[in-house]
């Protein structure tokens, strides 16, 4: 295995710490550069090299010829294809390794864009658009129930030990409150699933790069919600359809 000589950007947002916990799960040295969204630095000339698409979070492997790597969910792929020999968190046997890449898909494809369509439209949009807020929250509880449902008798989503499926979701999950979601006392198998890999060290340590964690503060400050939000809209500067005139 080549000793991994890492470049790690990002922001401590779920998508960013989702690549961080995994970093931390396979023990993978790494050297953190966080982006700055007020000064958009994501979608400098420099910064589209690393990641044509603008967005936290992505990695260059310098020990692999500057290797980059964009998309959060390609990113812990690569990371488990070449740093983990083991099959630790993306198991080597075939049918396991798939239903570990369909719930990669599932979050990238499904969780992750619906509920940062709730979170955006109950939390950061200038119009309050009824009908938005409705559609994303209740896409978003019925993903939360899908993975409700299969983690029914289960500890973990896929063959019973902790892998890339949960690692994925887990940081999106536990930010619900942050979407329009108060509260996920009807999906008692997520809660203790969270409580589950909140106990895992790897996943404390994730959490928190490159930042303390802001989801942990915010749950044990529910006062500093409405400043949090004041930020990032200042940081995105969000205008509303007649403001664009
Ligand atoms: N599908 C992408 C989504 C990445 C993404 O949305 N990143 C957000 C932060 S969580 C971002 O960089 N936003 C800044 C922007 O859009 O300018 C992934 O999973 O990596």
């Amino acid at each position: 295995m080549t000793t991994p000589d890492i470049t790690f950007y990002t922001v401590g947002t779920p998508n960013g710490v989702k690549v961080s916990i995994v970093l931390e799960e396979l023990g993978i040295p790494y050297k953190v550069r966080e982006i700055s969204f007020q000064k958009n630095e994501q979608k400098e000339p420099w910064f589209l090299k690393i990641n044509p698409n603008g967005k936290i979070p992505a990695i260059i492997d310098h020990s692999r010829g500057d290797f980059n790597v964009f998309e959060s969910g390609a990113i812990m792929i690569y990371l488990c294809e070449h740093y983990d020999p083991e099959g630790k968190l993306l198991p080597k046997d075939p049918n396991l390794r798939s239903q570990v890449i369909q719930w990669i898909m599932f979050q990238m494809g499904g969780l992750g864009p619906m509920q940062g369509q709730s979170s955006h439209f109950n939390r950061y949009a200038p119009e309050k658009i009824p009908y938005a807020i409705k559609r994303y929250s209740d896409e978003t509880k019925r993903l939360y129930s899908v993975l409700n449902d299969s983690l029914e008798g289960k500890e973990y989503l896929v063959g019973n030990r902790y892998t890339l499926a949960d690692a994925i979701s887990y940081p999106w999950v536990r930010a619900h409150f942050l979407s329009g979601i108060p509260s996920i006392n009807e999906f008692p198998n997520l809660k203790t699933w969270i409580a589950r890999i909140d106990e895992r060290p790897a996943t404390q340590k994730g959490l928190n790069v490159p930042t303390p964690d802001k989801v942990k503060e915010l749950t044990d400050n529910p006062e500093k919600l409405e400043e949090f939000t004041k930020v990032a809209q200042s940081a995105f500067k969000f205008k509303s359809v007649e403001e664009e005139k």
